[in-house]
């Protein structure tokens, strides 16, 4: 029974539809062995959501796959049938309390990934079928997607492996890893040939009208995870082997971790692993940075960054799926070594967490860190069908620094700079475990900053007076709890001219409604031939920058008020003249753009 699971379902072969049409019920009883689950020394853990509190988790194959957290903090988790939900924490107690369905529909959802300016994109894949990207947007801000675009479509996908995860590069391209057809080469019935597309690492131009895929590495058999190093901006991938675990006379190759370098190869088929020097296949082939033994199945890829890092700042962390012979089925972390021109190295050093996992094949798929607390969350996909749909270990893990969820934390300060000599300004930063009556606390200059809540969950806004604004300077900021345990700092910029625009923030949108003469005055709709005199569009969100522009169909209004957070626009006769729906978004002055909002003109 053991055998035939592990042959049926190996992220090597991964998510290949046969594996669950022949998966077998395995009666084994979880939970109460999963509760030997260990964080390393330091650490502690939670499972945030598991099948008590998330329902598409407590039957088979219903499993998380992918996960990533927007920049409000909240996380987005793919489960495998394809539905994409929103797992929220609202009483901030460490445990999930509300499930929202962002979107359905999207099969095999290996990859989920934000940009800077909040559309979402998840790699897809369709039952024994091609690949797809596409791009989510909510454009009325009720956290469901109501606009999908298909991104890329008919990814070489209908063999044994995937179109994976997916994550911006620094040049602002996709990149994303697509697995071979075959197991080692030799195609099969169910196993189209390698076709130019498979086994590689390619990237796009989303924003491209029809992004061509452009193939940067070769000979990757499924570079399943993912991430650019945040100190080097390098490009590094795993890579899960050929051949089955159990068979008899197994000469299945090390797995690997590879440093990606453009143009380079990478040995599938015929070299995997280690590359031996008299072996033609590996003439030519750059070899991995890590290996691990044969089948153990390494996952995810993520920096371990934000404010609980500490020494561990910056190490990669890897999920690895699999248990094989006393090792694996943990997240283990590594040290990074060297640069692009000399070349990198890998130092293996304890875990940070072990998963003991109970079943063939049950294992940890995906990490990603709360941008706000820099808490762990590692998501668990259990591939065997249980009796009892209780027993499915499809779980969240939610690991941190041991105390540290009695500590306050806070993220980025928006904005984070102003022009010396301003008036008065409004920061708004998101927190984690801030109790009633805290406030911002400016450390610079030993003084409690005015504090209320903010519109969005979490978010407090604090107002920085003149007289810290005076001259040129930076300014330090935490946040302090009645108890007066403080957050970590954040940090503020008094700049001497008007604070550069900053290339890298990409304005955020969030909400927008049309009112007329009172902002209590509002109207959902509008409808055509409205004569536009006294009607006004607000848009909040994040990042504008202060040349931001407000586009209805890409021109801009006139503006009666403009904050980071908030533009106030003229509407004009001709945006109303017709019926149909407005395009709105946001412009930096770097040209950097918005996600996209709609307002609808009816006849
Ligand atoms: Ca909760
Ligand atoms: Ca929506
Ligand atoms: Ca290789």
């Amino acid at each position: 029974m053991l055998q035939v699971s592990r042959s049926a379902f190996s992220l090597s072969g991964v998510l290949v539809l046969s594996f669950i049409l022949t998966s077998i019920t395995f009666p084994v009883s979880g939970i109460a062995q999963a509760d030997k689950e260990s964080p390393a020394p330091g650490f502690e853990f939670v499972r945030f959501a598991d099948p008590t509190n998330v329902p598409e988790f407590a039957t088979a194959f219903s499993g998380p796959v992918a996960m990533a957290f927007d920049s409000r903090g909240r996380l987005f988790v793919g489960t495998y049938p394809g539905k994409i939900l929103i797992l929220l924490d609202n009483d901030g107690n460490g445990k999930i309390d509300q499930v929202k369905t962002f979107a359905t529909g999207l099969t095999i959802p290996l990859g989920l990934e934000f940009r800077a300016n909040g559309d979402l994109y998840i790699t897809t894949n369709r039952l024994q079928g091609t690949g797809r990207i596409v791009r989510l947007r909510d454009t009325n801000g009720d956290d469901v997607a109501d606009e999908i675009t298909t991104i890329i479509d008919d990814l070489p996908s209908q063999g044994d492996h995937q179109t994976n995860k997916l994550k911006f590069g620094p040049d602002g391209l996709l990149y994303f890893g697509q697995g071979s057809s075959t197991d080692a080469g030799t195609p099969t019935g169910s196993q189209p040939p390698e076709g130019p597309l498979n086994a590689a690492i390619l990237r796009i131009d989303v924003d491209s009208p029809n992004p061509q895929p452009e193939v940067i590495a070769r000979g990757l058999r499924n570079p399943f995870g993912m991430a650019f190093d945040p100190v080097s901006g390098q490009l590094f991938t795993t890579d899960i082997g050929s051949g089955e675990a159990g068979v008899l006379d197994d000469h299945a190759p090390f797995e690997e971790i590879n440093w990606i370098v453009n143009g380079a190869r990478y040995g599938f088929p015929g070299c995997e692993g280690i590359p031996v020097a008299d072996v033609p296949a590996c003439a030519g082939v750059r070899g991995p940075i890590a290996t691990f033994i044969p089948h153990l199945t390494p996952t995810a890829i993520t920096f371990y960054t934000g404010p609980q890092a500490g020494d561990f700042k910056n190490q990669m962390l890897v999920t690895i799926f699999k248990h094989v012979a006393g090792i694996g089925g943990d997240l283990e972390r590594f040290a990074l070594s060297g640069n692009a021109t000399t070349g990198f190295q890998l130092t293996k050093l304890s875990p940070i967490m072990d998963f003991s996992l109970v079943d063939p094949n049950d294992g940890p798929v995906d990490t990603a860190i709360d941008p706000i607390s820099g808490d762990i969350y590692t998501a668990r996909f259990d591939p065997v069908k249980h009796a009892d749909d209780n027993e499915h270990h499809h779980f969240i893990y939610r690991i941190h620094r041991a105390g540290s969820d009695a500590l306050p934390f806070i993220g980025p300060l928006r904005p984070a700079a102003i022009k010396a000599g301003s008036a008065g300004v409004t920061v708004s930063l998101i927190t984690r475990h801030v109790k009633p009556g805290a406030v911002v606390f400016d450390v610079t200059d030993n003084i409690s900053l005015s504090t209320r809540l903010g519109p969005a969950a979490f978010e407090l806004v604090a107002d920085l007076p003149a007289n810290v604004l005076a001259t040129e300077r930076t300014i330090t900021l935490e946040v302090r709890n009645p108890d007066g345990i403080a957050s970590n700092q954040q940090t503020f910029a008094v700049t001497k001219g008007d604070p550069g625009p900053d290339p890298d923030k990409t304005p955020q949108l969030v909400s927008r409604f049309v009112y007329k003469k009172k902002r209590a005055n509002v109207f959902d709709q509008l409808s055509a031939g409205t004569k536009a005199k006294k009607y006004r569009l607000v848009v909040t969100g994040i990042d504008f920058d202060s040349g931001a522009q407000l586009l209805v169909n890409n021109v801009p209004l006139d503006l009666d008020s403009a904050s980071s957070t908030e533009l106030v626009g003229r509407m004009t006769n001709s945006m109303l003249a017709a019926p149909g729906e407005l395009t709105i978004q946001v412009r930096n002055s770097t040209g950097k753009v918005s996600n996209t909002l709609k307002y609808t003109i009816s006849p």
